[in-house]
């Protein structure tokens, strides 16, 4: 098979009308998206050798710049033709009004009826965003001065834990969006972190993810910051219960130190406070920022902690910048658009089903994982906007490892596999670490995989290179794998914060072309409905009655019999 053959842009079946705006047709019924079908037949063999050879300036005609991320999309398959088709894709699935639609605080996440404004969160101090008419943007920063109040009070020890002990552990309770974003960011910003102080997350139900986090700490200097925007999610309650009897524990068993070693983060003061949190020291947030869009409200605290207040509101700065350029740039000078438009491409003509997101910087190792559920969660779905059946794909698969690991793992499948994985390498001019050769090296090796994937090792080469014939067909890397390149000059907190809303409007890019609800997650609940069914049926003393199927009956009683002793 050869690579990128399979194709899905003839899928036959198409949504119905619906909520779809009068007049607009079916996606794969618009002229570009015919277009693009017909155009993929005429390119899907085109070889990237060829296309550089042909136009010696393909590197600067296909690269665009924006808040000091320079993205570098000549190694993929495309034409001059391809763009302006894919453009004009964006323009008929009314693109940019969906846009202005975003950020002009209209409920576009239809299913629940919210307006989707995690572009609020980072709109500076003074502008006006509107919904149901009030400003939200004047509260995110009271919210926000709150927040630095707070985190400098923990920073400089005038916060005091029950004994009177500063701060020196602070860990995060929280887990998918409440945990992801914190986490990665954390990581990420490591270097501008204060070095004494430990920052720990804690997120999986697995006992072991709580007391491995918590074994070297002392509770006298711990704060506990739990982030639940729902206060209904069974790992963070049960963790931050966890948590208290562990703090009281250590502290004497004094209920009021509860007010000292814990805050919250939730739009539910309600069951904070039953919780056992004063609402004093709880941190609001809203219910049109979503889980996996809410690292940068109060959900960020634990990093706003480690970072301090100034280095946060500059990666809110340098989110907001991204911003207005993807409100504000041209369709085909838009970095976020041009990539979701690439996405888009080989996910539905090439029938690729995976990206791999590969960043040449240990700093953001907890990106792939981050960006698993921004692209996952959000554009995972079966319906369009009017909920009925698309009848093509929607999010591809995302994975990633940081260079050059992944190089000695799975990047054998990338150069010779039988798949197609587009991949976006993600690298910085400077290392934050200046370490003898390290980073010209780290960086060499980024470059020399994106030569690598697109232009091959062809039987001739290895012939002229003295390659024995035999060995010759395992040799040969057939390249033409595409791939897009970002570099940005150095991690900072803006930096960070334009890249990680990059990929936000990348991935909502990619949903407005698929016409669907990019801001729910209903396919989370069926499992989480079972798991409460199943959790007495566990804990129960006596036999439970199961009515099950059979191998959930089966796996049941052998769990049972066989757990053991507390
Ligand atoms: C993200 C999702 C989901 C959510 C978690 C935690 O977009 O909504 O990952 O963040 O389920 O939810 P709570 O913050 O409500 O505990």
């Amino acid at each position: 098979m050869g690579i990128g053959r399979a194709s899905s842009w003839q899928a036959t079946e198409v949504p119905a009308l619906g909520a779809r705006p009068k007049g607009r047709l079916p996606l794969t019924e618009r002229p570009a998206w015919q277009e693009l079908g017909q155009h993929f037949q005429e390119v899907r063999d085109l070889e990237l050798k060829h296309l550089f050879a042909a136009d010696p300036d393909r590197a600067r005609h296909l690269a665009a710049e924006a808040c000091d991320i320079y993205l570098d999309y000549s190694k993929n398959r495309i034409t001059e033709v391809t763009l302006r088709l894919l453009v004009k894709l964006a323009r008929e699935c009314g693109l940019p009004e969906r846009i202005e639609a975003m950020f002009s605080g209209q409920r576009i996440n239809v299913s629940e009826s919210r307006p989707v404004l995690h572009v609020a969160l980072r709109a500076p101090r003074g502008e006006s965003i509107m919904v149901d008419g009030e400003d939200v943007v004047a509260p995110v920063h009271q919210v926000l001065d709150r927040l630095a109040d707070f985190a400098e009070r923990v920073r400089n020890g005038s916060w005091k834990g029950h004994t009177g002990q500063p701060v020196r552990n602070v860990v995060n309770i929280g887990i998918g969006g409440s945990d992801l974003g914190p986490r990665m960011a954390y990581e990420a910003l490591r270097h501008y972190a204060r070095p004494d102080l430990k920052v720990r997350f804690v997120s999986n139900i697995d006992g072991t993810d709580f007391v491995e986090a918590t074994r070297d700490l002392d509770p006298a200097e711990t704060l506990f910051v739990v982030c639940s925007k729902s206060w209904h999610t069974l790992e963070t309650l049960t963790n931050a219960k966890t948590a208290r009897d562990w703090a009281l524990r250590g502290l004497g068993g004094d209920a009021d130190a509860v007010a000292k070693h814990f805050v919250a983060v939730s739009t539910n003061a309600q069951g904070v406070a039953e919780f056992g949190i004063d609402t004093a020291n709880m941190f609001p947030f809203w219910d049109w920022v979503g889980g996996r869009y809410s690292y940068d409200s109060a959900i960020g605290l634990s990093l706003m902690v480690a970072i301090g207040p100034d280095q946060f509101r500059q990666m809110l700065a340098g989110m907001h910048a991204m911003d207005e350029h993807f409100r504000s740039a041209p369709l085909d000078a838009n970095l976020p658009v041009l990539m979701g438009l690439l996405a888009v491409w080989y996910n539905n003509f090439f029938g690729a089903e995976s990206v791999a997101v590969l960043p040449y910087d240990q700093y953001l190792r907890r990106l792939p994982a981050y960006l698993q559920q921004l692209d996952m969660e959000s554009n995972g779905k079966h319906v369009d906007l009017a909920g009925e059946p698309v009848g093509f794909q929607t999010g591809p698969i995302i994975w990633g490892e940081p260079g050059t690991n992944g190089q000695h793992a799975f990047y054998q499948l990338i150069h010779q596999g039988t798949r197609l994985i587009p991949c976006d390498f993600i690298g910085f001019c400077a290392s934050l670490n200046r370490l003898g050769r390290h980073q010209d090296l780290l960086m060499a090796n980024l470059l020399a995989q994106t030569e690598a994937l697109a232009f091959g090792r062809s039987a001739e080469e290895l012939r002229q290179a003295g390659i024995p014939e035999w060995q010759i067909p395992y040799r040969v890397c057939v390249g033409n794998r595409p791939s897009n390149t970002l570099l940005l000059e150095r991690l900072t907190p803006a930096s960070l914060g334009s890249l990680i809303a990059l990929y936000e409007h990348r991935t909502f890019t990619q949903g407005a072309i698929w016409g669907i609800d990019s801001f729910d997650q209903w396919g989370v609940e069926l499992g989480k409905i079972l798991a409460d069914k199943i959790i007495p049926e566990l804990e129960s003393d006596s036999e439970p009655e199961l009515a099950h199927d059979s191998s959930t009956n089966t796996l049941i009683r052998r769990y049972r019999e066989r757990r053991g002793p507390e």
